[in-house]
């Protein structure tokens, strides 16, 4: 089309240059104090360096050798969906297109996003399933793949449409109950879907040991506001539930289908929405990122390749957001082909790279900023805190047993990582023994040749070797017994990390 052209051959003229800059503008990029490194020229390998990964929609007629040239992370389209894969009693069945992906990934370095468990769409035979069918589904679908499936998207599209920030008024959302009508489903008394469905795949994902983390998924999210600098009440919605639900939700997944609907279009408050969620101390992943390439009727920003370019910056720029993923490899077979929305053009294993492909290549390649973004301030969340949910059907999970003997005073660390190639990200949960403490270190040993490149919610003295954690202001106090995480991003592998923690 005409409008793509153009922008290919406009951005012709800026690619070769933006590669220059990199090595003159040290200020854009995090490897700044490193010598300036030759840049990447896959999408892998350009995010693996930046500490996140960039995956694709799949399905397994579409496996040709592009996915593992330029993705390490794959989600599968529509082979894990509950109409392909599920029985009416929450059993499995048909799940040879899932296990393709995932054997697919494992053998090209991918990470697999499973996708998806609870969803009011694509139910299938699980179509008006109680919870506890429900759960049974979650059991089975979780333990087939084990910790092969670094992220599970446990809930999807919860919310429903037009910025009202109500949960969806169709199955399995039906089943709430908002026992003392205050408005929410927080309450221990009420029913909440969400709520149960994450509580048993935590039991899941705890008695199997995996590494599995949980999420939550739903597009429309994206920014603080919407058209108009209407707050987004759906995203103010999501915030709450993640707030509330802390202790079973381990990550966000903006789908970022951005097209020209008013609830739809990329805001400049999309990288403060991230950073509000990265907060709660989950990781914020870009789960189906397309961009509307309509021109003619653009509201959204300056043209595709610039679109693209804003949404990967926003990403880098909130260390927590640990990944982008693009709702298949090209326009002819996106779900939305007429859009244009994706990287490639061409189709059957033949692609062409679109000028958006080179503008993530190249934002991806500046790496992650170390200067504060432009924030808006954060959304006051529209519900305040509410006791910790309990489900009167559902024994709460169990806390992962610590490394070491639990004792009376002090406290205990437990890392889980999930990785890819060049890459890794790890979680470091801080668990105060039967006294409470008021501050902690924590102090692991990487192996030689991984080197950290991003922390959140500690602070950090080192990046290799022997590297020390300490507390930030807000999570130094842990009641007895409780937990508290922090994480951090590094490059090259980082395997049998022991923590030791010491408390203050
Ligand atoms: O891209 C998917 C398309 O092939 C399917 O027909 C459709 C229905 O299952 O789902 C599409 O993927 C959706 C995803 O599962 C959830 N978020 C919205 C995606 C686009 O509709």
């Amino acid at each position: 089309m005409t409008s793509d052209l153009r922008q290919r051959h406009k951005f012709a003229r800026i690619a070769v240059p933006a590669a220059v800059l990199l090595l003159v503008g040290g200020a854009v990029t995090v490897q700044s104090s490193a010598p300036a490194a030759a840049a990447e020229t896959t999408l892998r390998a350009a995010a693996a360096k930046a500490g996140l990964f960039f995956g694709v929609a799949a399905s397994p007629n579409r496996l040709y050798s592009i996915v593992g040239q330029e993705f390490n992370q794959l989600t599968p389209e529509n082979d894990m969906k509950p109409d392909r894969i599920a029985t009416s009693s929450g059993g499995l069945q048909n799940t040879s297109g899932a296990d393709t992906l995932v054997n697919h990934a494992q053998s090209n370095n991918m990470l697999v996003r499973g996708h998806t468990l609870v969803w009011h769409s694509q139910a299938g035979a699980l179509q008006g399933a109680s919870q506890a069918t429900l759960n049974t589904f979650i059991g089975n679908a979780i333990n087939r793949w084990g910790s092969r499936i670094a992220y599970w998207d446990v809930v999807n599209e919860a919310l429903e449409d037009n910025n009202t920030g109500r949960r969806r008024n169709q199955w399995p959302h039906t089943m709430n109950r908002d026992a003392n009508g205050d408005g929410d489903y927080f309450d221990a008394g009420d029913t909440d879907v969400i709520r149960d469905s994450f509580i048993r795949a935590k039991q899941v994902v705890q008695a199997g040991g995996l590494t599995t983390k949980l999420c939550i998924n739903d597009y429309d999210v994206e920014g603080l506001t919407v058209q108009g600098g209407t707050p987004n009440r759906k995203a103010d919605a999501l915030y709450d539930i993640v707030r509330n639900y802390r202790q079973y939700i381990d990550c966000v997944g903006f789908q970022a289908h951005f097209n020209d609907n008013p609830n739809s279009i990329i805001t400049d408050d999309l990288q403060a929405n991230i950073q509000r969620f990265a907060d709660l101390g989950v990781e914020v992943h870009i789960t189906e990122l397309d961009i509307d390439d309509d021109l003619s009727n653009n509201d959204i920003g300056t043209g595709q390749a610039e679109n693209y370019r804003k949404v990967v910056r926003a990403c880098l720029n909130v260390a927590q957001c640990t990944g982008i993923t693009v709702w298949g490899i090209s326009d002819s077979e996106s779900w939305r082909s007429s859009e244009r929305g994706l990287l490639f053009t061409g189709g059957n294993g033949s692609y062409q790279k679109k000028s958006a492909y080179h503008a993530v290549l190249d934002e991806l390649n500046k790496g992650r900023n170390s200067t504060p973004p432009p924030s808006t301030p954060p959304v006051t969340p529209s519900v305040s805190p509410s006791t910790p949910p309990v489900n009167p059907t559902t024994p709460p999970p169990t806390t992962p047993p610590p490394t070491t003997p639990n004792p009376t005073t002090g406290c205990s660390a437990t890392v889980s990582l999930n990785s890819w190639t060049g890459g890794f990200v790890a979680t470091v949960r801080v668990t105060a023994a039967a006294a409470p403490i008021s501050g902690w270190s924590v102090q692991l040993t990487l192996p030689s040749g991984a080197t950290v490149t991003n922390t959140w919610n500690a602070n950090r003295t080192g990046s290799s070797g022997t590297v020390q954690f300490s507390n930030v202001s807000y999570n130094g106090s842990v009641s007895a017994g409780q937990s508290t995480e922090f994480g951090f991003q590094g490059v090259g592998t980082a395997t049998g990390l022991t923590p030791v923690c010491t408390a203050a």
